[in-house]
């Protein structure tokens, strides 16, 4: 595996944390300002030569910037354009060496936390969810899923080749929370059988999944026999702990949920390739200072170590990670 930390284009103090935990790779969220043209190479390198001068590689794009993601979702007039700009972006990553695209399919309502302050040990605050607690807000349009899997249809036959061109691999993120709608938006990649689903819209060994292990423990499956019977198809993994399910649940320390973070990481290495990225997800906020939104920078640093404790405890070499 190879550790990554989810990254702003713009340096702040995840950076240096990260890189005193020993995270020489990026998961990268590009810039969604007017001035970044995400099809444009010479806004990239600078970009990428800011990570890399700092001693960061980017090896995974985080999510589909949403200035383009937003149309395709939702299938509107700028669709098509949206759907160009996404293509263009593969030949640059092929150049830049980041291999991995991380993009979910949740339309008008993005991840959803009803709560961002209950409780932990410690003082410590998590998120959580509770669909009798959650409301759409004003204006949300109305999506269907029948219409979501058409939109997702087009938009996969479209890139799934391109990408396969350029040596980039699409890794689909589960809907979080995976519940059937949200208010009045319907939600598709809720299920393992909607990933295997999705998959057969545009058959490609570049195809496949983000593994945010939580949020597949969430809709109930089997996150254990998940692993290698996707052992082609995870491409990157959000390493995160929780306990609850859909409709109901509350994020956790990494070593305190229901999940066994052991036994994951244990068939990540059997499983998986080498090479593949990994991040920590979903952080509980230590400290008043800290972030509640799951993204705080002091919670990060506990979840980083306890993953390469991890990573280190199951290395082939003891000082591989
Ligand atoms: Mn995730």
């Amino acid at each position: 595996m190879i550790i990554t930390d989810y990254f702003r284009s713009t340096r702040d103090l995840t950076w240096d944390y990260a890189l005193q935990c020993g995270v020489a790779h990026g998961t990268i969220r590009l810039p969604e300002t007017p001035d970044f043209d995400p099809a444009n190479r010479s806004h990239w390198r600078a970009v990428v030569e800011r990570f890399r001068s700092a001693g960061i590689s980017p090896l995974v794009v985080e999510p589909l910037p949403n200035a383009l993601h937003d149309h395709i979702k939702l299938g509107d007039a700028r669709r098509d354009e949206c759907i160009e700009k996404a293509l263009a972006m593969f030949p640059i990553m092929e150049e830049f060496g980041v291999k991995v695209l991380c993009a979910n399919f949740m339309a008008a309502i993005g991840w959803t936390r009803t709560r961002q302050d209950l409780p932990d040990r410690g003082g410590a605050l998590v998120t959580g969810f509770d669909e009798a607690e959650f409301r759409a807000p004003e204006g949300t349009p109305e999506i269907s899923e029948s219409t979501l899997w058409d939109n997702l249809a087009v938009f996969l036959r479209a890139a799934v080749p391109v990408a396969e061109k350029h040596g980039v691999r699409i890794a689909l993120h589960p809907d979080d929370p995976p519940l059937p709608r949200l208010g009045p938006v319907a939600r598709i990649l809720r299920s393992a059988a909607a990933f295997e689903r999705a998959w057969a819209l545009a058959p490609s060994p570049c195809l496949g999944a983000t593994f945010c292990q939580a949020t597949f423990a969430m809709m109930g499956e089997d996150v254990y026999s998940l692993v290698p019977r996707w052992r082609d198809r995870i491409f990157f993994v959000h390493f995160r702990n929780a306990r609850g399910a859909a409709a109901r649940f509350r994020e956790t320390f990494h070593d305190d949920g229901q999940l066994d973070m052991a036994r994951l990481i244990r068939l990540y290495r059997e499983c998986l390739p080498e090479g593949t990225p990994i991040r920590v997800d979903h952080v509980p906020a230590m400290g008043s200072a800290d972030a509640r939104d799951g993204y705080g920078a002091t919670g990060r640093l506990f979840a980083l170590g306890y993953l390469r404790g991890l990573l280190s405890g199951t290395a082939a070499t003891p000082d591989g990670i």
